[in-house]
């Protein structure tokens, strides 16, 4: 693991990225709003498990918890610093749900997470059981709001955003990784499979600071669209 500061205020950000100030909702839903969530939602596991399983919200709150603060870095360039999150670290997660549940021999290599709105993000299982990586229903002492992934979503302060799945819905285990997305745009901007922002890797097939000025160019309008299909809970952030 990396001992490059996760905190700082701009101070010490990864490179390429600029502070923000607030916490905008900023995700490739866009001008969609939040959606819905179903009163009984519960966490699906799937994949190489004897039996697939659903885990409700609830059941988070008996596991054991962490509260970490970390900054949030988007693959624009923006990074939302010192947030203070709190909820169970993926690891404990799937040290006593999901690895005794696990197929006999099956040798699991990346963890895909999927959002109530079709979002999806697909993680190597070292990066998922990194010591950071948390399954967050509280941000900044309060239950997470529709803008920020309710009820609860992957927080990976060391990956870029499109990793931190929100509205979390389904986590798939898997023993390869999953085909990449096939259309001429998602192989060009296609997530990169570590996607670890110290070392700016940003998309899979670009090195990171190529991209660095169009997605720059992007931030403003992108957050106003964005903003459009927020619920409108948070404060007003600053450009
Ligand atoms: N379900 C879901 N999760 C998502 C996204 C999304 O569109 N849908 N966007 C991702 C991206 S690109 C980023 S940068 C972060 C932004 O988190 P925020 O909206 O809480 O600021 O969420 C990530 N998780
Ligand atoms: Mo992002």
């Amino acid at each position: 693991m990396t001992t490059a500061p996760t905190v700082g205020h701009g101070l010490r950000l990864p490179p390429g990225q600029r502070p923000v100030a607030g916490f905008p909702r900023f995700g490739t839903h866009l001008h969609h709003p939040p959606p819905p969530v179903p009163a009984d939602h519960a966490i699906e596991v799937s994949g190489a498990v004897r039996a697939g399983f659903a885990v409700p919200v609830a059941r988070l709150a008996q596991l054991p918890r962490r509260e970490l603060t970390a900054d949030l870095h988007c693959v624009a360039g923006w990074s939302a610093v010192d947030l203070r999150w709190e909820g169970v670290p993926f690891a404990s997660f799937w040290r006593e749900l999901v690895a005794p549940a696990l197929e006999p021999d099956a040798t699991v290599t990346h963890v895909v997470f999927r959002g109530l709105d079709g979002h999806r993000s697909v993680v190597t299982i070292e990066d998922a059981l990194d010591d950071d990586v948390l399954l967050a229903e509280h941000l900044d002492g309060r239950p997470l709001d529709g803008d920020h992934g309710a009820p609860v979503r992957l927080v990976s302060p060391r990956q870029y955003g499109y990793v931190s799945t929100k509205h979390l819905r389904r986590i798939e285990v898997r023993t390869a990784r999953p085909e990449p997305r096939r259309t001429l745009i998602d192989r060009v901007i296609e997530e990169h499979p570590r996607a670890r922002v110290w070392a700016e890797e940003r998309h899979g097939s670009l090195p990171g600071p190529w991209v660095r000025p169009f997605y720059r160019a992007l931030v403003a309008p992108l957050r106003a669209l964005c903003a459009l299909g927020d619920s409108g809970s948070r404060e007003a952030v600053e450009q």
